[in-house]
């Protein structure tokens, strides 16, 4: 594994990266590819006569078909290349909401969504007169699948959740939530932006209607993200953007579109970034998904135990099935000022609400500190920051 970017030196101290959950390093196959794309395959992809185009072109739709293997979707017109999770969401719930939400529909998300996986389907209810219901959960961060249950009614539309929370670190009950929404009809779309970069994702096993994610937390660069839709749905779907590429045929008067996932993806598109994200599912496959994910299990299970011995810290997010995500508290501290300190100490964490005002709601909080972990995260690190929090924590406490 090679990520130059964690050679570098932060106030004197090697730095220990545990941000990773906001976005993740990246490992020189991945840079190579996009430097490699700049330099010598640069064009724009579908109109092109000449051979640039024609190469970037083939090696465009063949990430598209890499992705496609990566999560096992059915085909590869159900991968629509966006710039990122939010985009992929926005995507859906203005072109879903346009098709099938009216006035009274419903639409059921859970407590712990990012706010991009709240803020497009209130937009969307708004246009249509619909409303949200919300999954509540436990305080050890386990969504009531009881409750869940009980929130459909004959007005329920779509059901939009978290695969993994960035905030408490708990994987979702998926294939549950799933099977009891199409019990009722109901669509689901999967927000996947925590989960593809720690554990196998396979579409079709899951049972989901959209999955989303973002290229950037795992490991490919930014400015590039996935939609998959299951054909059947997206098909039915109208389109989000109109521009190049999506169309068929333009006049005045009418406008046929493109067949998919091409409907989908207007305009210019980030193509070295898509390069890099093909790049970064080799380096993961090469890496073997399933052990990246036992990697981080075992850190979770170190970091617990060695940040709950440290006296007044308290873990956020106690669920019995979690990724490599822990949020935290240290006694009274506010976490911006254990964030700053810890920086100082060459310990880059985030803090804050982390885009999930509502889970800091139903905590009563301000925030938290969040650490979290990736590939190349080792012991070492998490060590660098238990001791980082003993030196810091008397100044605060
Ligand atoms: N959904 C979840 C669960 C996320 O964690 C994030 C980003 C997004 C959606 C949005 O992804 P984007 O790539 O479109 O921005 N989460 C975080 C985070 O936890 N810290 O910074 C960004």
């Amino acid at each position: 594994m090679d990520f130059p970017i964690l050679d570098t030196n932060v106030y004197n101290h090697r730095l220990v990266y545990l941000d990773n959950a906001a976005t993740t390093q990246k490992p020189r196959q991945v840079i190579d590819a996009l430097t490699g794309y700049y330099l010598t395959l640069n064009s724009n992809i579908h109109r092109g006569a000449h051979y640039l185009a024609a190469q970037a072109t083939e090696r465009y739709e063949e990430v598209r078909t890499k992705v496609q293997r990566f999560v096992n979707a059915r085909s590869s017109k159900e991968i629509v290349f966006t710039r990122g999770t939010t985009e992929s969401i926005n995507l859906v719930a203005s072109s879903f909401g346009r098709a099938f939400l009216g006035p009274g529909d419903e639409v059921i998300v859970s407590g712990m969504e990012h706010h991009s996986n709240i803020v497009p389907w209130q937009l969307a209810c708004e246009l249509a007169g619909a409303r949200l219901r919300v999954i509540p959960f436990s305080d050890e961060g386990v969504l009531d699948m009881e409750a869940y249950g009980s929130l459909f009614s004959p007005h329920t539309r779509m059901v939009a959740c978290a695969h993994v929370s960035n905030t408490l670190g708990t994987v979702n009950p998926v294939r549950e939530i799933v099977a009891i929404a199409h019990d009722h009809n109901v669509p689901v779309l999967i927000d996947g932006a925590q989960a593809v970069a720690h554990m196998p994702v396979d579409v079709q096993q899951l049972g989901c209607d959209f999955y989303c994610f973002s290229g950037h937390k795992m490991y490919a660069p930014m400015g590039v993200g996935v939609m998959y839709g299951r054909e059947e749905l997206l098909s039915q779907l109208p389109p989000y953007q109109g521009g190049g590429e999506m169309i068929k045929d333009v006049t005045f008067e009418r406008t046929t579109y493109n067949e998919l996932p091409f409907r989908f993806e207007a305009g210019t598109p980030s193509v070295g970034d898509v390069l890099g994200l093909g790049a970064a599912i080799d380096f993961m496959l090469a890496q073997g998904i399933e052990n990246i994910g036992r990697h981080e299990d075992e850190l979770l299970r170190y970091a617990t135990e060695r940040l709950l011995s440290i006296p007044g810290l308290r873990i956020f997010g106690t669920a019995p099935h979690k990724a490599g995500v822990v949020s935290f508290l240290l006694g009274e501290a506010h976490p911006y000022d254990v964030g700053t300190l810890l920086d100082k100490l060459g310990i880059a964490v985030r803090t804050g609400h982390h885009c999930t005002q509502p889970i800091m709601d139903r905590y009563g909080i301000p925030g938290t500190v969040r650490a979290s972990f990736a590939c190349y995260t080792t012991r070492e690190d998490v060590d660098a920051l238990v001791a980082a929090l003993v030196r810091i924590a008397p100044m605060l406490m």
